[in-house]
């Protein structure tokens, strides 16, 4: 049996250095040889990602539930194609992916409260259950002071010091979660250059984008 594509998760806050990272992984794989492909989430292409184009914009007003069900839409457009590419033998570099749905979503609070959720964990959670699972999280670790100095966040919904802190809570809980269930997560300090950051990046897929045995697994499962 042919062996498929390793599917590469790499998630982490607003100005981690995500999409940098994911842009130069492909780059390499490719000079290497390796097949393989970059995908996003959201993927702002299809309609239901304009209508979290335009909710990230602060262009529309959406309830909380339901634009957290958008996002887990939007990874179920594409589910069947990864695990095709996937068993064709091709790696898949994901820039976001399930893990950013949680931890956006679950670290909102009450309007005037301090921590009051507004949406459960668990319910949070759910609706991507059974999606391909990643057979690694990269998870890129920047702190508030070298995100402030890479020049701050956007003008998108979430991209605030306060929002950002909540989410990365979030995410620790998230990694405690995909590491109790047996999966990998990888915390990559990505307050380092560039540079220093892909070198760990490379070392610790290196095993992976040879190829995997494994049979894919469902997320969460
Ligand atoms: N985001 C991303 C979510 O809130 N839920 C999700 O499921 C995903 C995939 O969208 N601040 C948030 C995180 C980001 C924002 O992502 C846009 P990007 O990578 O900046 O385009
Ligand atoms: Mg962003």
């Amino acid at each position: 049996m042919p062996r498929r594509g390793a599917f590469i998760v790499i998630e982490g806050l607003d100005r981690s250095g995500k999409s940098t990272q994911a842009a130069t992984l492909l780059r390499r794989l490719q000079d290497a040889q390796i097949s393989a492909k970059l995908i996003k989430f959201p993927d702002r292409t299809t309609p239901i990602g304009k209508m979290i184009d335009s909710y990230l914009r602060s262009e529309n007003e959406l309830d909380d539930h339901t634009v957290h069900l958008l996002f887990s839409a939007n990874r179920w457009e594409f589910a069947s194609s990864i695990e095709k590419s996937l068993q064709s033998g091709e790696t898949i570099i994901c820039d976001r992916y399930a893990f950013s749905g949680l931890a956006f979503s679950a670290s909102k609070i009450r309007p005037g409260s301090q921590s009051y959720p507004l949406l459960d964990y668990e319910w949070c959670r759910v609706p991507d259950i059974g999606l391909p699972a990643p057979d690694i999280t990269l998870f890129l670790d920047v702190s508030a002071d070298v995100a402030r100095k890479r020049g701050g966040y956007g003008e998108e919904r979430y991209e605030k010091e306060d929002v950002q802190r909540r989410v990365r809570d979030v995410f620790v809980r998230i990694s405690e979660h995909v590491q109790g269930g047996g999966g990998r997560w990888e915390v990559i300090d990505a307050d380092e250059t560039q540079e220093e950051v892909q070198e760990v990046v490379w070392k610790t897929v290196q095993e992976l984008v040879a190829g995997v045995d494994a049979p894919l697994e469902k997320l969460w499962d």
